[in-house]
């Protein structure tokens, strides 16, 4: 099974336009929430993170996944809906969370075959259960996750290219409003 973890270009972020303003180079940083994903997806799927602030691939040059998982800032989620119909008129399943999604559910819920609302920890196994046996459901709320739940982010599947590393020290949340 072949799952491609999508972090959608940002229009103020890409690493491409460095030559326009040289600080996009220190404004690019590790997709961490698709890196995590990586971590809590068992070793039957091969995954492949990429990272379209550092230049978008020729997606029609590249195999046919099986399901896609994009994640998106708002800033990010006029594309992230692009690069998702662009997947599902192949055929694959595409799944988006992160903090987009989490707040325009019904919006994110237009796009794509699945949203995941709230932090993948306790939710992920399942969604890739139910898209390997063709039950994909619509809507999933991964809730907020426990720090000691949280994998090692998976660095070893990113390519060069960031002047920062990514870090997680803490999880929680002082007030959330459902
Ligand atoms: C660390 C952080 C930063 C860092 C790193 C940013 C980065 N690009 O990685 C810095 C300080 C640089 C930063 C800057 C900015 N940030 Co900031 N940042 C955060 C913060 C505190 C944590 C994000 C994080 O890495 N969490 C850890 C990862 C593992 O969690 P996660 O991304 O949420 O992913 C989990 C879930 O969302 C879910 N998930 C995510 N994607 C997917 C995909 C799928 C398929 C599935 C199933 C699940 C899933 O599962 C993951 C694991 O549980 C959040 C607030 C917060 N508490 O979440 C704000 C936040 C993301 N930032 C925000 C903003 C606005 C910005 C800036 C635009 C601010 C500015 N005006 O400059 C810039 C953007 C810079 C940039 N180049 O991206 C907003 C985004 C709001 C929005 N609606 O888009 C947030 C939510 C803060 C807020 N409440 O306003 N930020």
């Amino acid at each position: 099974m072949r799952l491609y973890l999508i972090n959608p270009s940002n229009p103020l972020v890409s690493i491409v336009n460095v030559k326009e303003s040289r600080w996009n180079r220190y404004r690019v940083w590790k997709p961490l929430s698709l890196m995590v994903l990586a971590g809590l997806t068992p070793s039957e799927w091969e995954i492949q993170i990429i990272d379209e602030n550092l230049g978008a691939p020729d997606y029609s040059a590249m195999p046919r996944p099986d399901l896609v998982g994009i994640t998106a800032f708002t800033s990010q989620a006029n594309r992230a809906y692009e690069v998702a119909a662009h997947f599902r008129r192949l055929g694959a399943l595409v799944v988006m969370g992160g903090i987009h999604a989490t707040m325009c559910r019904e919006e994110a819920m237009e796009h794509v075959d699945a949203v995941v609302t709230g932090e993948a920890e306790g939710i992920w196994p399942e969604v890739l259960e139910d898209a390997q046996n063709g039950r994909l459901r619509h809507r999933y709320d991964g809730g907020l996750a426990d720090i000691k739940d949280v994998p090692m982010a998976r660095h070893d599947l990113l390519n060069g290219g960031y002047a920062c590393g990514a870090i997680q020290t803490t999880r929680g949340s002082a007030a959330f409003v459902a």
